[in-house]
């Protein structure tokens, strides 16, 4: 069923007026008819709406720092912060030789009320010393939860008295969860960590190959980085690093050398990619691998930016190779996908990504949206001069990064860049709006209410969500397919990783299951209501009777 105007203000109409004021600006009915469709986002969450959203560090240590294998990453904070980001994200790694690879460790300062009221710095810097002893990392990371900040610990002085006392690289995150509005600031903070200590230490000078490139934004969840480095390895690329899935300390410290980075998820490393155009001159180009089309035409625009003629007939007969192994194993699944609806809300770049892969089953996307994406990742980067920092984006400053004179390269003549920007998306992202279908929903930090009132609306055959919302949709009788960790599955990037996506929804689509659940609002009558602005007498009286 279709959606209109009308329908979506009796949605807000349950609202108190300011709260339905806030949210109006969140929300949207694709109309490409208009120019532009403007989206309000990377704002605060309303207090009281339960809202899917993680922290600041979460971000910063949970999504960009923790896959990273060879270092070791302290959380400092009491030892629930630390447990919860225990590879609970399913960030795949193996280790390299010497084998170094110390993901499946949760090490945390554990800060006891002691450390609260005495401060916590003493215990950090034994800590240290302790992982240095212990693991042999090739660098620590240390990642701040709320406490730390609250009590003034100075984690970047211990930062860097340990890396005098140890001669290695030891840095600190303030990515408190506080932070921000979301975990995106914890992104930020990890990106300009990395930036700042990281890249550019390694001694290279010149990348080892022709085809030598960065992987951005690509976190290995359920192996979907194995899947694309193994098609790119086979046209002939050398993958310097994957930031951050798989990645090493080792790798990354040598980023710098690359001819080309490729970008992945938009939201959490775009500040990365940016920075390395200025300082090292290397463009960036907007990937996709989830689904087949998408890793075809970004196999292509790769082809077309080091336009080299053997890379473009190599990159066509893997392309062939590929299709002609997965088309027919796709074949029973398409049969029954086919017809089917989804909503996709996922944090911020695969509610976009994954729309095309449902798409090539046969399934349409008629909600989306993204947890705690920023305008451009809706609007693409055109919109980015428009908008405005408030106090919450301010809290995390940008980097001030100049061109390296030593290693700034010109990657391609300006000509060169300038043409092909016409043709791919070099240094540019157009945003998920722009690939919705009219009519469909594109909503942002979507909330429980809101969740169950458009599934009654557009009742969709699947609904693609993390673990904390997957559970409203899943009890009125709906499958769900997690699209974070991918709930043991995966991987879903590229070819293989299609077919994959393709079995486990078609099997939530197959299972009887479904017809066992009656959602409450098929045979129970639903309390209507609203919920009225609160006068300061008429709650005194309440509460005196
Ligand atoms: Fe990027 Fe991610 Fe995503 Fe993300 Fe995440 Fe994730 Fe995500 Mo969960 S980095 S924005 S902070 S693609 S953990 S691997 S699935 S919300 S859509």
């Amino acid at each position: 069923m279709a959606i209109n105007e009308k329908m979506l203000e009796e949605i807000l109409n349950k609202y108190p007026a300011k709260v339905k004021r806030n949210r109006k600006k969140h929300i949207l009915i694709r109309d490409s008819a208009q120019e532009i469709q403007e989206i309000e986002a990377n704002t605060r969450t309303i207090p009281g709406i339960i809202t899917n959203r993680g922290c600041a560090f979460a971000g910063c240590k949970g999504v960009v720092l923790g896959p990273l294998k060879d270092m070791v990453h302290i959380v400092h904070g009491p030892i629930g912060c630390a447990y919860y980001s225990w590879l609970t994200r399913r960030n795949k790694a193996r280790a390299d030789e010497p084998k170094q690879n110390f993901l499946a460790y949760c090490v945390s300062t554990d800060m006891q009320e002691s450390d609260i009221v005495f401060g916590g710095e003493k215990k950090l810097a034994r800590m240290i010393d302790e992982v240095v002893e212990i693991f042999k990392p090739n660098a620590i990371t240390i990642s701040a939860t709320c406490p730390v900040g609250l009590i003034g610990d100075d984690i970047q002085a211990v930062a860097r008295a340990a890396r005098a006392k140890h001669g290695l690289n030891i840095t600190a995150y303030s990515c408190e969860g506080y932070k921000g509005v979301s975990q995106s600031a914890g992104h930020h903070i990890a990106n300009n960590g990395l930036m700042e200590n990281i890249i550019g230490e390694g001694d290279w000078e010149e990348p080892p190959s022709k085809y030598t490139i960065n992987i951005l934004g690509e976190y290995n969840i359920g192996g979907d980085s194995w899947e694309v480095e193994r098609i790119l390895n086979e046209i002939g690329y050398e993958i310097q690093v994957v930031m951050t899935g798989n990645g090493s300390y080792e790798k990354l410290k040598n980023a710098h050398v690359a001819q080309l980075n490729l970008v992945q998820c938009h939201r959490s490393i775009n500040y990365i990619a940016t920075m390395l155009e200025t300082k090292y001159g290397t463009p960036w180009l907007k990937v996709n691998f989830i689904g087949i089309r998408a890793t075809i035409e970004t196999l292509r625009n790769m082809a077309r930016y080091f336009g080299d003629e053997a890379l473009i007939k190599r990159t066509e007969e893997v392309i062939e190779k590929e299709l002609a192994e997965i088309e027919p194993q796709l074949e029973p699944y398409r049969k029954i996908c086919a017809n089917k609806t989804a909503f996709c809300f996922v944090g911020g770049s695969r509610g976009h990504h994954y729309q095309g892969l449902y798409e090539e089953l046969g399934v349409t996307t008629v909600l989306a949206g993204y947890e705690f994406a920023h305008r451009d990742d809706y609007e693409g980067r055109d919109i980015l001069p428009n908008i405005k920092a408030d106090a919450d984006s301010k809290n995390i400053p940008d980097l001030h990064v100049a061109p390296d004179e030593r290693r700034y390269r010109l990657k391609i003549p300006v000509e060169r860049m300038e043409e092909l920007k016409q043709d791919i998306p070099l240094n540019n992202y157009k945003g998920m709006i722009d690939d919705m279908a009219d009519g469909s929903i594109v909503v942002d930090d979507l909330n429980h209410y809101e969740t169950e009132e458009f599934i009654k609306i557009f009742k969709p055959d699947i609904f693609s969500s993390g673990i904390k919302d997957k559970y409203i949709p899943q009890k009125m009788g709906i499958p769900t397919k997690q699209l974070h960790n991918y709930d043991y599955s995966g991987p879903y990037a590229g070819f293989r990783g299609a077919v994959n996506f393709a079995r486990d929804i078609a099997m939530g689509f197959a299972t009887p299951t479904w017809n066992f659940i009656v959602p409450p609002w098929k045979d129970q009558p639903l309390l209507e209501g609203t919920i009225e602005n609160c006068t300061a007498n008429t709650c005194v009286e309440e509460v005196a009777t």
